[in-house]
């Protein structure tokens, strides 16, 4: 503890005219993390709770959280006793809830795509809920009644029919009124009163109390994240993930315009989530003075914080990469495909086009990252580690799947068949061609 009272908040400073590319290639990269290692300690727990199903749920929670459970589960109707919040609480909930579910229904496009390819051959696509879906809910060092928002929110949007919501108990064994009143309003059948590995598996296969769901969602640890690997590669469980998960990060890019404290709270309120978050803060022509600003800033607003203890770990970790041009900023942010990026600039909105790959991005400054975290309306369940390179965050698609249809008239067929024989007699497929060719030939008999 005297050792992290040392520990100065302020972030590493580089001059990218003074850096090797070497160097530039090293500040793209995220903490190595030990995916065989962790996997390795995941797999038995996993293997635990396939078998035993909540019997292991009562060990394991006993062992990792500490709490002996009287239930691995709560069951809807949850009682109104166990959501009691203060007034504004409730309120805040409600808003955020209303904005989240306005921006996610806009997802969902519910008409039936059809398009004619040639006369008499209509191929069409739709939707389909994903009918069981699970949420796991971090608990850890903050509760996190928003995530409940985030993943339940667009699951029910979607028409989800069975919404199970997974979350480490509090030390009293009991789940926080906020995720309790977030599960009732998205319609939640189950709280698994669990969390770690134990919970995915719990989700993954099933148990006596937790219903078997077809996909899981939501953030965790290295743990959960492995979890979720293992379940998915595992064709016996049949569930899919919505996306790998890293620790939290942002990226800033600010020029001379910006507000020095804006910038700080800003990156304070990314590496406040835990020691191994990741803030970057992107430089734009700013003179010494200024940079100067926002270290002073980061440094006293970080002192006074209750988590100053995690921001000592973080921050030091973090960096500010000095340019003198925005296309340097951007390609930089283009490279390292921030999970959050705030674009905290002189005519931020028309550096939005500018845009290749991050999970979210925060326009001009007044769009601080808590506003996305909490309550505007997006999703903050976003990819991380640099996989906004190819993934999208969570989103009401995350939670359907499309169906595609097609139909032929029998003047389609004929007109379609020479092709698809073709292409089958390439192939090699007698039986391909033949189930085309039977017909095109009743169709072509009385017209010679
Ligand atoms: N910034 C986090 C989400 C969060 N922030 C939850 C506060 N509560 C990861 O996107
Ligand atoms: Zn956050």
């Amino acid at each position: 503890r005297a050792e992290d009272e040392k520990k100065e908040i302020k972030m590493k400073t580089y001059i990218i005219a003074e850096t090797t590319p070497e160097q530039r290639r090293n500040l793209l990269l995220r903490p190595i993390i030990k995916t065989e290692e962790i996997i390795a300690r995941v797999r038995p727990i996993m293997a635990d709770v396939r078998q035993r199903g909540d019997e292991a749920i009562f060990d394991l929670t006993e062992r990792f959280d500490g709490v002996k459970l009287s239930s691995t589960v709560l069951k809807a109707p949850f009682p109104s006793t166990a959501m009691l919040l203060p007034q504004n609480v409730r309120q805040a909930i409600d808003q955020a809830y209303e904005n989240i579910r306005r921006f996610h229904e806009a997802q969902l496009d519910r008409s039936v795509l059809r398009v004619e390819t040639m006369p008499g051959v209509v191929c069409t696509r739709f939707f389909r809920p994903i009918e069981r879906v699970g949420l796991y809910v971090p608990g850890g060092t903050a509760v996190l009644p928003s995530s409940t928002l985030m993943l339940g929110v667009p699951a029910k949007v979607a028409g989800c029919s069975e919404i199970v919501i997974a979350t480490p108990p509090r030390k009293d064994g009991s789940v926080a009124p906020e995720v309790i009143y977030v599960a009732h309003k998205i319609g939640a059948s189950t709280v698994v009163v669990a969390g770690g590995a134990q919970a995915v598996a719990a989700m993954a296969y099933g148990t006596a109390s937790v219903p078997k769901v077809d996909k899981i969602c939501g953030p965790g640890n290295q743990y959960v994240t492995a979890a979720k690997m293992i379940a998915q590669s595992d064709s016996s469980a049949m569930v899919s993930i919505d996306m790998p998960a890293g620790p939290s990060e942002l990226l800033v890019i600010a020029d001379s315009s910006c507000n020095p404290a804006y910038v700080a709270s800003d990156l304070l309120s990314q590496a406040e989530h835990g020691a191994d978050s990741q803030v970057v803060l992107i430089a734009v022509g700013l003179a010494d003075a200024d940079v100067a600003a926002i270290e002073r800033e980061v440094k006293t607003q970080g002192e006074a914080l209750p988590r100053a203890a995690i921001v000592r770990e973080s921050i030091p970790k973090s960096y500010i990469l000095r340019v003198d041009t925005m296309e340097q900023a951007m390609d930089f942010s283009n490279r390292y495909a921030p999970e959050h990026l705030i674009l905290h600039l002189e005519e931020a909105e028309n550096w939005v086009d500018q845009v290749q790959n991050a999970g979210s991005v925060f326009v001009g400054p007044y769009s601080p990252e808590s506003c996305g975290d909490y309550a505007s309306g997006t999703n903050h369940t976003l990819p991380t580690y640099g996989y906004a390179r190819m993934y999208s965050g969570v989103n009401t698609l995350t939670f359907v799947k499309h169906i595609t249809s097609q139909m032929l008239t029998r003047e389609g067929l004929d007109r379609l068949g020479d092709t698809v024989t073709t292409l089958a007699e390439v192939e090699g497929l007698e039986a391909h061609r033949n189930a085309v060719a039977i017909r095109l030939k009743d169709i072509r008999a009385g017209r010679e």
